[in-house]
């Protein structure tokens, strides 16, 4: 791995978050894969050799609770899915070059090999843990298979992962008031050995490791924070029947962790990438194996690793997993990438409610992929959450894409080919036009470098708007009669303009790309082209243009908005409360008491006169938060220290809330914070940040539904 710009004489593997193999995509789950082709692509198009590379995740009890309750064995379920998936990501223009899973004979290979180097460096040691049993069923309770309370902030948690609350981590037996997921049955602590991997051992590591890493902030920097509290040993075995066995001495039949080999799944399926391609095309070891193991004097230091993941599993790939390349002699990733999450007309994804845009259903209903992938791409920063509703995308198809960027090629393209068809157009690109090609290829390369997919976009969509104020400005369709040959020279610009677009946009609308390069009359492909292609002169020979993306119109939002209203509707009506053990969106409790009655209004202080403008309320940047901790301040009688989690980072914030709130049930509460309050500091302590709060009893301020922490209120 290097730490130069891209593109770089390394190997690149760019990889996405395993999805585990339970359950139907919807577009929520789009984000990362979409993002992850739009990074390999748009390195592949500034020539980094690149392999990108996923798999199912079928192991674990995210999978073999659902089998379980869906009554299958968990390789029949795990695998029925493997295979829609598998089939899916290309109906999206995912084009994973290998597309693996768990189980197969590499993966499990290459984990246990993985495992006993761990061993035999000394990293795995024995210890006697208390994992929960059910005493009815007779069944250990690992992870999922166990729910309770989270003994950091409170919230209901599962065995596993703080998943309402916190989002920690949790190791097995941390978990308080434990009862099974599938019986209800109280569960009991038993004691069991189990192998631990030290972490621990690796502060140090990780802390330069952290120094080092590329990517977006949150996943640079969240971890910090957890490296300073103090890192513990990792647990990497479960009493399951499903999941890769214990290599070595396996006396209780355990299997391993399901997350020691899903990011092993990443070694795996650039291995059968190259497997299939021949290592002349793609070597997976040039680029997984560095220090002593490096197998290429090449690449002593391996390739350029980037993982793109969604934001809820930065710990696993900013700790465990670097520590477990660290201490094996593999490469270090280079860059995490992590997304916020996908929202749907600002609420959460709720497969319980069939609240969801289905993968399938947007294909289904016509929609191309292409326009979806430009929203999930380029809709707020790869790490800000981001809302979808179809008025959303109706808008930015229409305006950005149909607006700007199609009608530009089509007039072009239009006017060129009806004039020009055979003939060559013009000697050469004006110095104004091929300057202004270079800039987007800066633009371009810069975003890459940058990590921003949503720059990406912004290098074309910019583009497009200066051809159309280009064409605009010289108007061809006057000069054609009056000066043939100038009317030559601006069309020829303005192919030379498209061109760069379709080489530069290829990353996220790879499909419209392509037959805008068939249109064009370029040779080959525009999937093997690099960024060079843009500066070069354009062919010429102009097919017929069609409009390369479609409005969508007003009518079709509606239908779309009524359709999946009716379906939550449906849901709703035959949902039986905690049926299926999903609790996504229904948390709003009903605070409606009789002290909210019109006898108070007397006290009410009269509504402002004194009006401010909208952009002065835009200065105000207003995030939704989630306590995590909520600490007193020495000598402060009124005040509490607060930490809050604002998404992009995790900020400390002192809040009068002292005599008002029991600090122990404050962590794991959604509240709204202004975020550009000027710091101050308060008894030594530097606040970063206000949180608002209603009244003389500072009733926080929280939301209706389940915008996460950093959501922008506007
Ligand atoms: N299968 C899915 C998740 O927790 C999990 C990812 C594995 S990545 C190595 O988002
Ligand atoms: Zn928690």
């Amino acid at each position: 791995m290097s730490h130069d710009d891209f593109p770089t004489e390394d190997p690149a593997v760019v990889t996405c978050g395993l999805p585990y193999a339970n359950g139907d995509l919807h577009i929520g789950h789009l984000r990362t894969y979409v993002g992850g082709d739009v990074f390999a692509r748009s390195l592949e198009r500034l020539g980094q050799e690149t392999a990108f590379v996923s798999g199912s995740d079928m192991h674990g009890t995210p999978v073999a609770v659902n089998a379980e309750q869906a009554g299958v064995s968990p390789e029949a379920f795990a695998l029925d899915w493997h295979e829609q998936y598998a089939a899916t990501f290309p109906e999206f223009n995912v084009a994973f070059d290998n597309y693996g899973h768990t189980h197969d004979e590499t993966n499990t290979a290459v984990t246990q090999d993985l495992v006993r180097d761990l061993e035999a460096g000394g990293h795995v040691y024995e210890k006697e843990i208390m994992v929960a049993y059910d005493p009815v069923d007779d069944q250990f309770l690992p992870d999922r298979y166990v729910e309770g309370t989270c003994p950091y902030c409170g919230a209901h948690a599962r065995g596993d992962e703080c998943d309402e609350g916190c989002q920690r981590h949790l190791e097995p037996g941390e978990v308080e008031d434990p009862v099974s997921t599938i019986s209800g049955n109280p569960a009991e602590y038993r004691e069991r050995t189990h192998k631990f991997f030290e972490v621990s051992a690796f502060a140090d590591y990780l802390s330069g490791f952290l120094d080092r890493l590329e990517g977006t902030s949150n996943a640079r920097n969240q971890p910090r924070e957890w490296i300073e509290q103090g890192l513990q040993d990792w647990c990497i075995t479960r009493d399951m029947d499903w999941g890769i066995d214990y290599p070595g001495e396996n006396p209780q039949d355990l299997v391993l962790y399901v997350w020691v080999d899903a990011p092993i799944e990443y070694v795996s399926s650039t291995k059968q990438y190259t497997e299939r391609v021949g290592a002349d095309v793609f070597d997976w070891e040039a680029a997984w194996k560095a220090g002593a193991a490096g197998t290429t004097e090449d690449h002593p230091d391996g390739g350029e690793i980037v993982h793109v993941i969604g934001r809820d599993i930065i710990q696993h790939h900013t700790v465990f997993w670097p520590a477990m390349l660290e201490a094996t002699g593999h490469t270090e990733p280079r860059a995490v990438m992590a997304s916020g999450f996908v929202t749907l007309g600002g609420k959460g994804f709720s497969t319980s409610r069939d609240r969801a845009v289905w993968a399938d259903e947007y294909l289904d209903e016509g929609f191309h992929p292409d326009p979806l992938r430009y929203y999930l791409a380029t809709n707020g920063g790869f790490q800000q959450d981001v809302d979808f509703s179809w008025e959303k995308f109706r808008d930015r198809v229409n305006t950005e894409l149909v607006g700007t960027v199609g009608n530009f090629l089509y007039r072009s393209l239009l006017f060129a080919h009806r004039n020009y068809d055979d003939a060559p157009i013009a000697d050469a690109t004006s110095d104004e036009v091929a300057a202004r090609i270079d800039e987007a290829i800066a633009d371009f390369e810069a975003a890459v470098n940058d990590y921003s997919i949503r720059a990406v976009g912004d290098a074309v969509t910019d583009l497009a708007r200066y051809g159309n104020e280009y064409i605009q400005r010289n108007e061809p369709w006057k000069l054609v009669d009056e000066d043939p040959d100038e009317a030559a020279r601006v069309i020829h610009d303005c192919v030379a303009i498209a061109k760069a677009i379709a080489v530069l946009f290829e990353p996220i609308a790879p499909e419209k790309c392509e037959r805008l390069w068939d249109q064009l009359g370029e040779a080959g492909s525009v999937h093997d082209v690099t960024v060079e292609a843009a500066r070069a002169e354009p062919a010429g020979d102009l097919a017929e243009p069609d409009e390369l993306f479609e409005q969508v119109e007003d009518d079709r939002v509606e239908e779309l908005n009524a359709k999946l209203e009716d379906r939550v509707a449906a849901a709703e009506a035959d949902d039986e409360p905690g049926a299926d053990g999903e609790s996504d969106d229904d948390t709003t409790d009903d605070d409606t008491t009789d002290d909210d009655t019109a006898d108070d209004m007397t006290d009410i202080e009269p509504l402002s006169d004194d009006r401010i403008s909208f952009d002065q309320f835009q200065e105000l940047d207003i995030r939704v938060g989630r306590i995590e901790t909520a600490e007193g301040i020495d000598g402060a009688d009124d005040l509490l220290e607060l930490r809050v989690d604002l998404g992009a980072e995790t900020r400390t914030i002192v809040a009068g809330l002292k005599r008002l709130h029991d600090a122990d049930d404050l962590p794991g509460t959604k509240v709204v914070v202004l975020a550009n309050m000027e710091k101050a500091e308060l008894f030594g302590v530097e606040s970063n940040g206000m949180v608002l709060a209603a009244g003389d009893e500072a009733d926080l301020l929280t939301t209706y539904a389940d915008a996460g922490p950093g959501t922008k209120v506007r």
